[in-house]
C-alpha cells in the first residue's frame, strides 16, 4: 500500500517531548527514535500539527499528589481511574519542551493539553474525563482536514486515545508504527494495537506513505 499525502492530510505529531524521550522523567523506550522518521515524514505531509502535554504543578495525574502512592499505582479521580506517573511535563520546564532532535519547521499549531488540574488528556481530542473537548475536532474539521495520521509518544498512551478519538469523530485514521514508540505497561502496547485494530485504525509503517526514504 503506498500513500500519497494530499491536502486535506495531516500528521499529528504527539508529545514528542524531553520529558518522554531519553533522559526524561517518563522516558518512553527508544522514544527519541521517533524523531528522525517524524522529521522526514514532516517533509512529506503538506501539514503538520504538534501536540503537547502541559502540566501545572501538582496535577493530578503525578503520583507526588497522592500521598501514599507511587509512579505507576493507579487512583481513584472523579472520572474514574487513573494511572499515576511521575512528575512530567511540567508547564515552563525543559522537560515540556520539544525534543530537541525533532525538527518540524512547517508545524502549523501546537496543541497543549492536560493543563486543567484535576483532568489527565491523554487524548489530543478529549480529556480523561472524556466529557472537555480540547477543540482540535472542530479545527481540524473547519480546516476541511479528512485523513489524520498519528505518529509519536506514547503509542499505548496519548497516540492511542488519540486514535481511537479521531476514528470515532469520522476521520480516517491512520498510525505510523515506526514514528511510535510505546511505555508497554503490563502488556499495553500489544493491547493498544489490538484495540486500534478492532476500531478500524489503520496502523501503517513510514514506507507505506509514498516520498518516505526507504
Ligand atoms: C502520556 C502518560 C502521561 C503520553 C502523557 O504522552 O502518552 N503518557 N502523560
Ligand atoms: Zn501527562
Amino acid at each position: 500500500m503506498l500513500i500519497t499525502p494530499v491536502e486535506s492530510d495531516i500528521l499529528i505529531a504527539v508529545d514528542m517531548q524531553n520529558d518522554f524521550c531519553p533522559g526524561g522523567v517518563l522516558a518512553v523506550p527508544d522514544g527519541g527514535a521517533a524523531a528522525p522518521v517524524i522529521n522526514r515524514l514532516a517533509d512529506i505531509f503538506r501539514h503538520v500539527i504538534a501536540t503537547q502535554d502541559w502540566h501545572p504543578a501538582g496535577h493530578r495525574s503525578f503520583a507526588s499528589a497522592h500521598p501514599g502512592k507511587k509512579p505507576f499505582d493507579t487512583a481513584e479521580l472523579s472520572y474514574g481511574p487513573q494511572i499515576l506517573w511521575p512528575d512530567h511535563c511540567v508547564q515552563e520546564t525543559r522537560g515540556a519542551e520539544f525534543y530537541p532532535a525533532l525538527n518540524t519547521p512547517r508545524c502549523e499549531l501546537v496543541l497543549r493539553k492536560g493543563f486543567r488540574e484535576q483532568i489527565d488528556s491523554y487524548s489530543a481530542f478529549f480529556e480523561n474525563d472524556r466529557l472537555t473537548p480540547t477543540g482540535l475536532e472542530g479545527y481540524l474539521r473547519e480546516r476541511g482536514f479528512t485523513r489524520i495520521f498519528l505518529a509519536g509518544l506514547a503509542a499505548d498512551f496519548c497516540v492511542l486515545y488519540s486514535a481511537l478519538d479521531a476514528q470515532r469523530a469520522g476521520f480516517e485514521t491512520f498510525v505510523i508504527e515506526d514514528a511510535c514508540r510505546g511505555i508497554d505497561l503490563n502488556g499495553s502496547l500489544a493491547a493498544a494495537w489490538a484495540t486500534m485494530e478492532k476500531a478500524g485504525v489503520r496502523r501503517i509503517a513510514s514506507a507505506d506513505i509514498a516520498g518516505v526514504a526507504r
